[in-house]
């Protein structure tokens, strides 16, 4: 087995909605193991750099504010090919289209005042994942 690494982050509204647990144990059922773990309010700039590709977007500063209002749950999950098979555990980025069984299409709403509250963020590529694991757990 290849040992790839990923960051996961359950986001504001998965933290407020009490669904930490929820969406570890389905990391952990997977087969994947976590290897560090924080939960912590992160501040503009490390936002900034983690969403830089989304930098100049309409939806990037609601972005950034409402990654930015609550504690967030960051984690340095270990398997083979996780980055890809998070990405799938996760669904597709709206919980209205994304697939049932996934953590986004069971658990995410997107409806109501924002269109982010999408649950979770994993990285896209393993660039990405060893650019935002640097960013998380410096
Ligand atoms: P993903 O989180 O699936 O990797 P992304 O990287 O394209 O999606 O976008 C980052 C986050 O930005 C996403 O989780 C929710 C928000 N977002 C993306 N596209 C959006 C849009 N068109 N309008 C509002 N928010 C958006
Ligand atoms: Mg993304």
């Amino acid at each position: 087995t290849t040992a790839e690494e990923t960051l996961v982050l359950i986001k504001p509204d998965g933290v407020a909605r009490n669904l930490t647990g929820q969406i570890l144990a389905r990391i952990e059922a997977k087969g994947y193991t976590i290897t560090d773990l924080a939960m912590l309010v992160p501040g503009r700039d490390l936002l900034v750099q983690h969403y830089a590709e989304h930098e100049g977007k309409p939806f990037f500063e609601p972005l950034v504010e409402f990654m930015g209002s609550g504690p967030v749950v960051a984690a340095r999950v270990q398997g083979h090919r996780v980055i890809e098979g998070f990405r799938s555990l996760a669904g597709a980025t709206e919980p209205t289209t994304a697939a049932p069984g996934t953590i986004r299409g069971d658990l995410g709403r997107d409806w109501g005042e924002s269109v982010q509250k999408n649950l979770v963020h994993g990285s896209d590529s393993a660039e990405s994942a060893s650019r935002e694991l640097s960013l998380w757990f410096a």
